[in-house]
């Protein structure tokens, strides 16, 4: 990879990627792709060039991809799994229709694409714990429902047209620069922020609801890891099952407790959420990652809530909220 484009470079994921991928390929141009209203600001935009790319508007892709010599696209457009149940024809526009416009540019200019799958790209007839790489996948969410296409079509022109498509299933993301919005795993990054600034936590997910989650440094590795890999080691590509750790509220909030005695969490279940928790997996067995790209997480429950406090700390001091 050299010259990329990252669509969706202001969100939760494209923010941090952006930048790491500034750093990680200093010699090629790593452009930051908007929509108006989310702009780039701070380093983010001093860092690189940075372009309003619509995933809607294929030409707009294609002007960008022309402009940059872009080989690469990191295409993070998405509606996240719960604002998705109430507008699933947004969802359908930008995860599906989106990415169909991003393989033919790709297809069109010889790009690779990477495109993140989901935890929610499974279903309740998943087996359940250890879920494996290749298994039942009849999600009952319209995010999980674009997951899944978006998963077949990007196999589909791998097969068919030789496009460079690699994939991992993201696991709930959590990390204390941009916030996500709109996810069933929001909480798991909103606990951390209540802790920090001392106050109650209302959690909208029942005790004993395991989701997989993953530290945000760990699925940037894992991102550009993967459109690294050697093709040749590659037995499947769209998309693999990756993980680092699954807990339910009450274990998070265990671990938050060692930190900060006196934190409070109520629960309050949002039953929107809750029922698409339910339809997912506890955990993944993520051994084709390992054996076919050499996939290993760094942090675990306790690695994570150390960094997140360590930082949310820093971030909500008085003299840097002023
Ligand atoms: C969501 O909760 O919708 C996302 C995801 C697990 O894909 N964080």
């Amino acid at each position: 990879m050299k010259n990329i484009l990252i669509i969706g470079a202001t969100g939760q994921i494209g923010s941090e990627l952006t930048m790491k991928l500034r750093s990680t390929y200093p010699n090629g141009e790593v452009v930051a792709g908007y929509i108006p209203g989310a702009e780039p600001k701070g380093e983010l935009l001093e860092s690189g060039p940075s372009e309003i790319v619509d995933i809607t508007n294929p030409q707009q892709i294609a002007e960008a991809v022309d402009k940059y010599k872009i080989d690469s696209i990191y295409n993070l457009a998405a509606v996240l799994s719960a604002v998705a149940e109430t507008k699933p024809q947004l969802a359908w526009k930008i995860g599906v229709g989106g990415l169909y416009n991003v393989l033919e540019v790709a297809r069109e200019k010889n790009c690779a694409v990477f495109t993140p799958s989901s935890i929610g790209s499974f279903g309740p007839g998943t087996p359940k714990v250890n879920t494996p790489q290749d298994t039942i996948q009849r999600p009952t969410t319209m995010y999980g429902v674009t997951k899944v296409t978006g998963e077949l079509l990007s196999d589909y022109y791998f097969k068919r047209f030789g496009v460079d498509t690699r994939s991992v299933r993201f696991p709930g993301l959590i990390s204390y620069v941009t916030p996500p919005g709109g996810g069933t795993t929001d909480y798991a990054v909103d606990i951390y922020y209540a802790a920090a600034k001392g106050e109650k936590f209302y959690c909208p997910i029942k005790p004993g609801t395991f989701m997989d989650m993953m530290y945000m440094p760990d699925a940037l590795r894992a991102a550009i890891e993967i459109m690294e890999a050697d093709p040749s080691r590659l037995i499947h590509r769209n998309s693999f099952n990756i993980a680092s750790m699954s807990f339910d509220p009450e274990m998070i909030v265990a671990e938050i407790k060692n930190a900060v005695p006196d934190f409070c969490m109520e629960y309050k279940p949002d039953p929107l959420r809750q029922a698409i928790a339910d339809s997912w997996p506890d955990s993944l067995d993520d051994s084709c990652a390992r054996s076919e790209w050499d996939w290993k997480p760094e942090y675990d429950l306790k690695g994570m809530t150390a960094d997140m406090l360590k930082h949310l700390y820093l971030k909500f001091k008085p003299e840097n909220t002023k």
